[in-house]
């Protein structure tokens, strides 16, 4: 009878606290027109106000709530007014309050959890249901190589939403829409890839690879990036290619190539491997139309010469043993 009476009586305070008095320092201490600026680690559409300031409460890392009425949208900060004075700003519309002028009591089950200070509680609201999980509360800040977060807007700046758009730094060739999504178990989901030594031309970029392969590996190689070892189908590629490529990027950093035009050379895509004399692509298996052979060539020295290099001091081309280590060129089409 006794535990009864008990219990009644704890049902009876927990209604309390949910309806009227001791809810009403909390209250009648907001700050209407106010917000905390920039210092927010979750964000949610179509919450009430009590549930933002509960999303606080279960939160250790919170310390203070952006509230807009009209859009019923909640901010949980990781400041407060004190502590973060300067972005303390004038908001129209919006209401700032502090974790501290709520009863704990709000946090259900979670009032005494002991979650971790990235984490946050999750519990059945506005129940006696016991059960909580602590899991993490935001995904913190980004990192893949060559990411730039600096071109981010305001408004999906770090924090502010779950999901955000990045794009590459200089020199990064950016794949993926770039959108960052803040995913439930706190990592980031990223639709973005940033690589170094891309250049574009047109719908297509090119890549050089200084590293010595045989054409067989070489091709390989830009297999397992996705490209393909490059096939130059007009000469105003060829030209792009030899300016643009082996001129800027290859030439000035081997400075042995002045000494012999043999030893400075880079593998494109074609070869006569599987019918002597008729040259193909490797990808497209196009028969090759535009060339730009090297004087008396294709000339199928010791007659084992099946692979094409580019001599990178003309531009011009040369068919080699597959077998010749030498740099080469990998290839991909933008969609
Ligand atoms: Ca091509
Ligand atoms: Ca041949
Ligand atoms: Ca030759």
């Amino acid at each position: 009878m006794l535990l009864f009476q008990n219990s009644n009586w704890l049902f009876l305070v927990i209604s309390c606290v949910l309806c009227d008095g001791s809810l009403q320092p909390g209250f009648s201490k907001l700050q209407y027109g106010h917000r905390l600026d920039r210092k927010v680690i979750q964000s949610f559409a179509e919450v009430s106000f009590l549930d933002c300031v509960i999303e606080c409460l279960v939160t250790p890392r919170c310390k203070s709530v952006n509230y807009f009425k009209g859009a019923n949208f909640c901010e949980i900060n990781y400041e407060n007014k004190t502590t973060a004075e300067t972005n303390y700003e004038n908001g129209t519309g919006w209401v700032y309050s502090e974790k501290e002028h709520w009863p704990k009591e709000l946090a259900g089950a979670c009032e005494n959890a002991n979650c971790l200070i990235n984490q946050t509680c999750k519990h059945k609201r506005y129940t006696q249901d016991k059960a909580f999980d602590c899991v993490p509360s935001d995904c913190g800040i980004p990192f893949k190589t060559g990411i730039d977060l600096s071109t981010t807007k305001r408004e999906d700046a770090i924090g502010i939403h779950r999901r955000i758009h990045a794009s590459c730094s200089d020199g990064y060739f950016q794949f993926g829409s770039g959108q960052l999504i803040c995913q439930s178990n706190g990592e980031w989901k990223y639709d973005i890839v940033c690589e170094e030594g891309w250049v574009q031309s047109e719908n297509h970029i090119y890549r050089l690879f200084t590293e010595k392969k045989n054409w067989e590996s070489a091709k390989d190689q830009c297999e397992s990036i996705d490209a393909y070892l490059v096939e130059i189908e007009s000469s105003e590629e060829n030209t792009w290619i030899y300016h643009d490529i082996v001129q800027q990027h290859f030439l000035p950093i081997m400075n042995h190539c002045t000494h012999s035009k043999w030893n400075c050379t880079v593998w494109i895509g074609g070869s006569d491997q599987s019918r002597e004399s008729q040259f193909i692509w490797s990808k497209s298996k196009n028969i090759i139309t535009f060339t730009k052979w090297f004087l008396d060539n294709p000339d199928n020295y010791k007659g084992n010469e099946d692979c094409i290099e580019m001599l990178a001091i003309t531009g011009e081309w040369n068919d080699r043993s597959c077998d010749y280590n030498t740099g080469f060129i990998c290839e991909k089409n933008l969609n």
